[in-house]
């Protein structure tokens, strides 16, 4: 692709040009060693940055900076209010900077200003409020069973964090991963997606102007195979946190397997959606659209398989394919968009060939199907939506990550929840239906790890999130976050006298 360089005097806020590495509290100079990567604004195809990789010796001092902060930094050792403080800091400084962070994102990974700005700026803000709150809540145990001993349980921060990122939905993924890490008093290196390098690269910036210690927070950026492995493989890091695909993440967690470092996987889906006779229409049509479109439909949380009872068929599908003929596809800085483009090229294509593939498979197409044609430059793609023929299809198999929906027509809800556990993945479900015994059976029966009743895509930060099966190991909570970013340390004091062996005496 032959990318059209970008006028940098049109920009809202400075895109820089290079972005590098950011460690101990600078940024790397931008005539270093590495690649050199095209960054390219989706909507427009322009090259609007050029990623400098960091090669192995990069992500050693990027690591090695996380372990000093780690071992002789203060950060570890702080009270949980004086880290509370500066947490709160943080949240602050990335909110007073919202607008430039949105467009970064609209520019970088296309996804709707509106949307970033309203749902993924303030989720990343929260982040960091949240898991402040829940550090500084944190409390031990104590047993006293066993006399004359009393033991006590603490947790310690457990160390070097490598967190890898995906592009879909940069700010809000990553800002989650900083803020869990760090507020139980770990430092941390950030690989963002090398698609998607730009919104959290100021991010790191910002948080550095705060009083973080240097060290904490620090950033690589480069491809998976050669920065993301030479952080996974660094024997200084002591845990990993991954979102992205099914396929890397099973490469992820054998490599970190080796060195015996805990991961968590937050991975692929294809959630059942499944419209009930018994929906509030409008409701379940709503919810439906936003759970397959919303996010360009790069989420892993879509609701991209749709099953839906035969006697509603015809009439809701054909609402459904109403509505995604007007969705507002278009600029994602224009602020009436819904859909924007796809994030990079090769994704588009990717997503593409699975029109063809539900052709050859005699899925009935019914809307969409190709490239915008409204647009003669950027990763457009019309909302798209089938009806396969089984669920052996490989649509309804396979993570599409696009505004693809697929649809199946059940008979009775059993059949539903079948339909919805044969899948290798189990992320999430959905359910419309204002039947409350059907909402529950579904609820008890589908093996995903979250099930949305009648609302789509509400994350409740305090209860877990995270997949059965293919779709990830581990969950996100205030709890879950909590368990995985520490060490427990039990401590065991007799509180008496008491009679012990006297060997050699
Ligand atoms: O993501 P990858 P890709 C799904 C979605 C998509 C598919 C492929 O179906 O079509 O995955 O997307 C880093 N060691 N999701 O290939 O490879 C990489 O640099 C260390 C679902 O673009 O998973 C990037 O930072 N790191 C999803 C991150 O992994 C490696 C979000 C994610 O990229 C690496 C994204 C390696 N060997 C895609 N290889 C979700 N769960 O939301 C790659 N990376």
């Amino acid at each position: 692709m032959n990318a059209i360089t970008f006028d940098r005097s049109k920009a809202k806020f400075p895109i820089p040009e290079v972005a590098t590495s950011f460690i101990a509290g600078r940024a790397l100079p931008s005539d270093g060693t590495g690649e050199r990567i095209p960054v390219i604004c989706p909507a427009t195809e322009e090259l609007i940055s050029t990623l400098r990789e960091a090669d192995a010796q990069e992500v050693d001092q990027a690591v090695m900076a996380a372990r000093e902060a780690f071992a002789k930094g203060p950060w570890p050792r702080m009270s949980v209010d004086q880290r509370k403080k500066i947490m709160l800091q943080i949240k602050q400084i990335l909110l007073d900077h919202a607008d430039e962070l949105a467009y970064l994102e609209t520019m970088n990974a296309g996804i709707s200003t509106n949307h970033v700005r309203n749902f993924h700026v303030p989720r990343m803000g929260f982040n960091f409020e949240f898991f402040a709150e829940v550090a500084s809540q944190d409390s031990g145990a104590a047993y006293l069973q066993t006399k004359p001993y009393l033991s006590i349980v603490t947790r310690e921060p457990i160390g070097v964090c490598a967190l890898i990122g995906p592009w879909n939905a940069p700010l809000a993924l990553c800002s989650m991963k900083i803020a869990s890490a760090i507020a139980f008093g770990n430092t941390c290196v950030l690989k963002p997606s090398e698609f998607t390098p730009l919104s959290l690269l100021r991010v790191v910036e910002l948080i550095n102007q705060t009083d973080l210690p240097k060290g904490v927070v620090n950033l690589v950026n480069g491809r998976g195979q050669v920065t993301g492995d030479a952080l996974i493989s660094h024997p200084e890091v002591d845990v990993v946190s991954f979102t992205g695909g099914t396929t890397t993440g099973r490469a992820i967690a054998s490599r970190a397997g080796q060195n015996l470092k805990p991961v968590a996987l937050e991975l692929g889906g294809k959630s059942a959606n499944i419209v009930t006779a018994s929906a509030n229409m409008e409701r379940a049509l709503n919810g439906s659209l936003l759970a397959i479109y919303s996010n360009n439909g790069q989420q892993c949380l879509a609701g991209s398989r749709i099953l839906v009872d035969r006697k509603i068929a015809d009439e809701f599908v054909s609402k459904f394919v109403k509505r995604s003929e007007k969705i507002a596809v278009g600029d994602p800085l224009e602020t009436k968009t819904e859909v924007g483009p796809l994030a990079y090229e090769a994704h588009m294509k990717r997503v593409l060939g699975y029109v063809d593939i539900a052709r050859k498979e005699g899925a009935e197409l019914l809307t969409g199907g190709g490239r915008h044609t409204e647009f003669n430059k950027g990763f457009y793609m019309q909302p798209t939506a089938v009806m396969a023929k089984s669920n052996d299809a490989r649509v309804c198999r396979e993570e599409i990550f696009g505004p693809f929906a697929t649809f199946l027509v059940y008979d009775e809800i059993d059949e539903a929840i079948a339909l919805a556990n044969e899948s290798e993945f189990g992320l999430v479900g959905y359910v419309w239906s204002e039947h409350l015994p059907t909402a529950m059976k579904v609820s008890q029966n589908v093996r995903a790890g979250t099930i949305w009743v009648n609302t789509p895509l509400t994350r409740e930060l305090r209860a877990p999130f995270g997949g059965y099966k293919n779709s990830g190991i581990g969950r996100d909570s205030a709890e879950d976050c909590k368990m995985f970013f520490t060490e427990a340390k039990t401590t065991t004091i007799p509180l008496e006298d008491f009679p012990m062996a006297k060997w050699g005496a």
